[in-house]
């Protein structure tokens, strides 16, 4: 069997989804997906450039030789746009070897694990009150878990995850005005003051059971963090999300001599080498690594054995850069995962990313049901992806009220 061709396509409704779709000369297709949020056309002209040229003639069925041709072979190791291009084709070379077996791609992990994979969205309000409103909106869907982020009174700009305004052209991450980023200015003080007591809020609102998760992205210095989990101690998180920036491993370190809070951690590592210290330290909780930037299936396999032997759970990222593809690779590792822990989902669930990725996977009641259809279970409408094309955006770049730039 011979990979014959692989074309690249860039674009989709409201997002620039990277698609990847490798040709076999028997007929069965892959997909992979290699969205690199607001870089997205480097991932492409990676694929286009250096690796779809290589793919050719080469038998679809050796995906382990293929990664190691990719990553080895490609001498400058490692990076969110390499891995992401090497995640794509893994993915789709996956997806082929689920299809030649005419399996869902579960069953040749190791089956399922469980029936359905709990997941979690995300509620956001410019104040305390809106937030509550927002939340009570998922809880009202069935969601038994929640991520909260709110905006802080005081606050310069609206902060991370809050909608300054009601602009469509940004989905509370990318601004596609074009790719000069918009200036946010963020205050730790008047944060620090404010969001313990409102996390503290909207538990006493909803009671014990619904999970409550908070995203920090990156803003805390290790002593702020330790000082931080302390403080929300009483609220029972189901997780308190990249307290630190995540490049300073020994930042979790200070925090743990201070808290059980759990920690979540992972959405901009790429290898398993960026995990392997927090997970043999025991010093997070939940691994939220991404087949699209960390090397696809095989790579993050790796990393969820690694996280399984010290108890280390997973959390998938799956912020709406994540195409429905490889989403679809998280949900079939979703179902078989022995350490499954929470997976994110904000995969826009419209009509059109649904006419241009069509699938049976589904969410009902805050939880993912995967599909049974053979491979990874997502087609991809070529005649729909003409509809689209690449739309420049950009992520806001942070600034202290001084100037100084800070961590997004
Ligand atoms: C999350 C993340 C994202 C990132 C985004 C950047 O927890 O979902 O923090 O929302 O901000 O992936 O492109
Ligand atoms: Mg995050």
């Amino acid at each position: 069997m011979k990979i014959t061709g692989a074309k690249v396509f860039v674009g989709g409704p409201g997002k620039n989804y990277v698609t990847l779709k490798i040709y076999t000369d028997q007929g069965i297709y892959g997909l992979g997906d290699a969205t690199l949020n607001n870089r997205e056309t480097l991932p492409a002209s990676y694929l286009r450039d250096y690796i779809i040229p290589n793919l050719i003639g080469k038998d679809p069925r050796n995906s382990e030789d293929i990664w190691q041709f990719l990553y080895r072979g490609a001498y400058f190791r490692r990076g969110p746009i390499a891995m992401a291009a090497f995640g794509a084709v893994d993915i789709a070379l996956w997806d082929i070897k689920a299809k030649l077996a005419n399996m869902p791609l579960y069953q040749l992990f190791g089956g399922k694990s469980r029936d359905s994979a709990l997941v979690y969205a995300h509620a956001t309000g410019s104040d305390l009150e809106q937030l509550i409103d927002n939340i009570t909106f998922y809880k009202d869907q069935g969601y038994k878990a929640v991520r909260v982020q709110c905006g802080i009174p005081d606050m310069p700009t609206a902060g991370y995850g809050v909608r300054e305004d009601d602009d469509s052209k940004s989905d509370f991450i990318t601004d596609f005005s074009g790719i000069k980023p918009k200036i946010e200015i963020w205050d730790t003080e008047r944060y620090m003051r404010y969001m313990p007591d409102a996390l503290a809020r909207i538990r006493e609102h909803f009671g014990p059971e619904l999970k409550i998760l908070h995203d920090v992205h990156h803003r805390l210095t290790p002593r702020e963090a330790a000082a931080f989990a302390k403080s929300v101690e009483p609220v029972s998180l189901f997780w308190l999300e990249d307290p630190t920036p995540a490049e300073d491993q020994n930042a979790l370190q200070f925090l743990r001599q201070h808290s059980t809070v759990p920690i979540a951690i992972g959405e901009v590592f790429n290898s398993i080498y960026d995990c392997q210290h927090l997970i043999e330290n025991n010093l997070i909780d939940y691994i939220r690594i991404a087949v699209t930037y960390a090397g696809g299936i095989t790579h993050v396999k790796r990393i969820v054995d690694l996280a399984g032997l010290h108890n280390v759970r997973t959390g998938f990222h799956g912020a709406p850069s994540h195409s429905p593809i490889s989403m679809a690779a998280q949900a079939h590792l979703n179902a078989w995962a022995p350490n499954f822990g929470i997976q994110e989902y904000l995969v826009l669930g419209t009509k059109e990313c649904d006419a241009l990725f069509p699938s049976q996977h589904k969410l009902a009641s805050g939880l993912f049901y995967v599909s049974d259809d053979i491979g990874l279970g997502v087609d991809f409408d070529e005649k729909e992806a003409e509809k689209y094309s690449y739309v420049a955006g950009s992520h806001p770049v942070v600034r202290l009220e001084d100037g100084t730039v800070w961590n997004y």
